[in-house]
Order: C-alpha cells, then structure tokens, then sequence
C-alpha cells in the first residue's frame, strides 16, 4: 500500500544528503497523480516544519522542448520556498546539487488569487508582475529519470533553485512574444520564444488554477509563479555564469559556484 507520509520523507531524505534514490512507481506502480500531489504537498509540509516559507508556485512541462527532452507530456505544478530562491546576481553551490540543469522560463506576480476555469483575460488580471525566471531544477531520482508524472509530481517537480529578475508592468507587454536568451560564461545555451511555453506563458496561469483546484492547492494574491520552460534544460556540471535577456524586461544574472 502506498503510504503518501513515507514517500514524501524519502523524497526529503534524498534531498537533504544528496542521494539518488530510485523512481517511487517501480516500487509503488499503483501511485497515481490524485497520490503524488499528495507526497509532494507532505513534502513541503515538512520544509515548512523546517522553517522554510511557500513562496510560489511553479508549472512544468509547459512547452513541447521539455515534453520531449522529458518524454512525458501534460504540465504539472510544484511547490516553491522561500529557502530555493537565489536573489538576482546571486550565487548557489554545485555541492548543494544532485545533478542540476537549469532552463529560461518567465515569471509571473499575482495581485489576486488564481482559480480554476479563468479566461485568459481573467488570468492576465491577476498579474501586476512579470521577470525574467531561472529555474535550477535537480531531481532526486537516478540519473535525472522518472518515466512517469507521479514520480516527477511526487518530488515536486524537479523544484531545487530559482531566481527571479526585477519585476516590470505587465501593463503594454505582450509576454507571448518575448524572447529567450540564455547564456553559460558567455556562450549562448538556449534560446526560445516565450509562445514556446503553453502557447502563451498566460495559459500556463489558467492551466494552474485548474490544476490547483484539482488538488487542493491555494494560489494566493502576492503569490510568485514560474510559467515553465521555454527550452529544454540544459545540464550543469561545473561553475557557471548564468544570464538571461528577454526583450522588454530587465535581464537576469545567476552564478553556479564551485
Ligand atoms: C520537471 C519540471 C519541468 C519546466 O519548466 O518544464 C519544469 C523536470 O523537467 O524535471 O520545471
Ligand atoms: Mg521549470
């Protein structure tokens, strides 16, 4: 029987030594989504216990470049902290990482709580932020696969680190046709258009509030959202300057130290 309270501690052990474990579903094939949200709801709980403070939400999965890197295919949410977010120009360390990849997403602030079955003017609504994202993800499982979304929603999605430019208006901006540039130590490592995510970074927004509802999750006025990639990740292995330019906003700036 699937014990939702034993799988998120495993998940929170392995991430607390840095351990790959194996995917939950060879073990527990019967974890469904409905469970996996679970365990990834448990494991924050247990974050919170820790002194850690929710800080957003994030959406995976939202763009054909990581369904297909990835080899699964519906968006998915994950839980961020207060305690994974690297401040703009900031720094973290390649020793607190299993094996981390990063990608150029785009960020959104909310002004009013998400629900399900929005419009996308009522989604867009809710905005009175938008930044330039870096998600850092890093898994918990071997080699960096899960097969399956209960694995991936189970870990809470890849969640490790993230950081967020300066907020500009979204008053005048059309964020569904930005573009994407990012670099490693000044070579260009990924580029895409912000269409390339949900079609339109807002319908990551309204695909969020059903998703939340669906599960139990609250998506609250002042909450941050990354909208998901718009590129594969890109693998780190070794200290890294990090930047990202999108036309329209401030840029981004992330360092991987040794
Ligand atoms: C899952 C998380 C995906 C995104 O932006 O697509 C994600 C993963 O790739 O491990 O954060
Ligand atoms: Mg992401």
């Amino acid at each position: 029987m699937v014990d939702p309270f034993a799988l998120a501690g495993r998940l929170h052990a392995a991430r607390l030594d840095r351990r790959e474990i194996e995917r939950l579903t060879a073990e527990f094939p019967e974890l469904s989504l409905a469970l996996a949200y679970q365990v990834q709801a448990l494991g924050i709980g247990l974050r919170v216990a820790a002194g850690e403070r929710v800080a957003g939400v994030k959406m995976g999965l939202t763009s054909e470049g990581k369904r297909r890197q990835m080899d699964l295919h519906a968006p998915v949410y994950g839980v961020l902290t207060d305690a994974m977010q690297v401040a703009d120009g900031g720094a973290f360390s390649l020793t607190e990482a299993i094996h981390c990849k990063v990608e150029p997403e785009i960020a959104f602030r909310l002004a009013r709580p998400l629900r399900s079955g929005m419009t996308r003017a009522e989604a867009w609504a809710c905005v009175d932020g938008v930044a330039a994202a870096l998600e850092v993800l890093d898994s918990r499982y071997t080699g960096f696969k899960y097969f399956s979304l209960p694995d991936v929603v189970a870990d809470n999605s890849s969640s490790f680190r993230f950081a967020v430019g300066p907020w500009a208006s979204p008053e005048g901006l059309d964020v569904r046709d930005l573009e994407l540039r990012m670099t490693c130590n000044g070579a260009l490592a990924a580029a895409g258009r912000s269409s390339e995510i949900s079609g339109d970074p807002v319908v990551s927004l309204m695909q969020l509030g059903d998703l939340a509802a669906q599960h139990g999750l609250a998506v609250p006025a002042g909450c941050l959202v990354l909208s998901g990639a718009a590129t594969a990740a890109v693998a780190l292995e070794r200290p890294t300057e990090l930047d990202l330019r999108v036309n329209g906003l401030p840029p981004l700036r992330l360092c991987m130290s040794a």
